[in-house]
């Protein structure tokens, strides 16, 4: 495995901060000494520096590549093998199901909704931690109100346009104020890699909540697991209150 700049430069969607971000010969020689030991990349991934890193960091058993410019201490994780890049102007969140609208939302309606920011700690199930992670983007009860829930809904099925990651939420967990339909992350737009243009934020629980390329949110009258969740992940994932683990509270 070879890993450069200049074969890093893919057709990006949006400002790609990792790439701008010069990466260090340390860091380089780490990810070749990674490829050394037969770990393997996904070639559809390979097309952006994010990829790149993001498939070494997902095998990483140091955590050497969480020290890398641009990843702000987080791995990269898909179920999926391609990361998928749809540029802003692209972008559509449908709202469908219980609602008394179906909504088709651009990234520009996001962004006439009120903004909000929130500052918390991501904390993934398999024991890492991001600490004061700084987020942006609007309520996921306010998109819910666009739409208008009616009163047989008690649940939310979340879809990634990755095509395959779902996620589940009841009712009253969406309308928590630090659950976000988040644009920024770390303070900048979400990465293609971090799931953007969009993601979901669910600051109270466990990474896995938080489903990267948010494409659908479909309002049910009961919960439906996601992907982990199907897999023997707790539904309810509460941060240090559920799956077994007693890390700290992340809300
Ligand atoms: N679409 C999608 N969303 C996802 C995942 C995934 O594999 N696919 N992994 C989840 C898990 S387990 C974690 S910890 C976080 C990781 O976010 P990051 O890749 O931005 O670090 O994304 C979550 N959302
Ligand atoms: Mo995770």
């Amino acid at each position: 495995m070879t890993v450069d700049q200049t074969s890093a430069a893919p057709a990006a969607p949006e400002p790609d901060l990792a790439r701008s971000t010069p990466i260090g010969r340390r860091v380089v020689l780490t990810l070749v000494g990674l490829g050394a030991l037969g770990i393997a990349t996904g070639a559809a991934i390979q097309d952006s520096i994010d990829g790149v890193i993001g498939a070494v960091a997902n095998r990483d058993p140091t955590g050497l590549t969480g020290l890398i410019p641009g990843s702000g201490g987080f791995r990269y994780y898909s179920v999926t093998g391609t990361v998928p890049a749809v540029a802003t102007a692209d972008y559509r969140l449908s709202v469908t199901g219980l609602t008394d609208r179906e909504l088709d939302l651009t990234y520009a309606d996001l962004q006439a909704l009120p903004q909000v920011g929130l500052t918390r700690d991501f904390q993934c199930v398999t024991g890492w931690r991001v600490l004061d992670v700084p987020w942006k983007g609007v309520r996921l009860s306010d998109v819910l109100d666009t739409a208008g829930v009616q009163a047989a809904a008690t649940a939310l099925r979340l879809f990634s346009f990755d095509g395959t990651y779902t996620e589940s939420l009841t009712l009253e967990q969406a309308r928590r104020e630090d659950v976000i339909v988040a644009t920024e992350m770390l303070g900048a737009p979400v990465t293609p890699a971090h799931g953007g243009p969009v993601r979901l934020f669910v600051a109270p629980m466990y990474g896995y909540k938080s489903l990267k390329w948010l494409g659908g949110i479909e309002l049910t009258s009961t919960v439906v697991p996601g992907y982990w969740e199907q897999l023997g992940y707790d539904v309810d994932a509460w941060v240090g209150g559920s799956n077994g683990r007693e890390d700290t509270p992340t809300s």
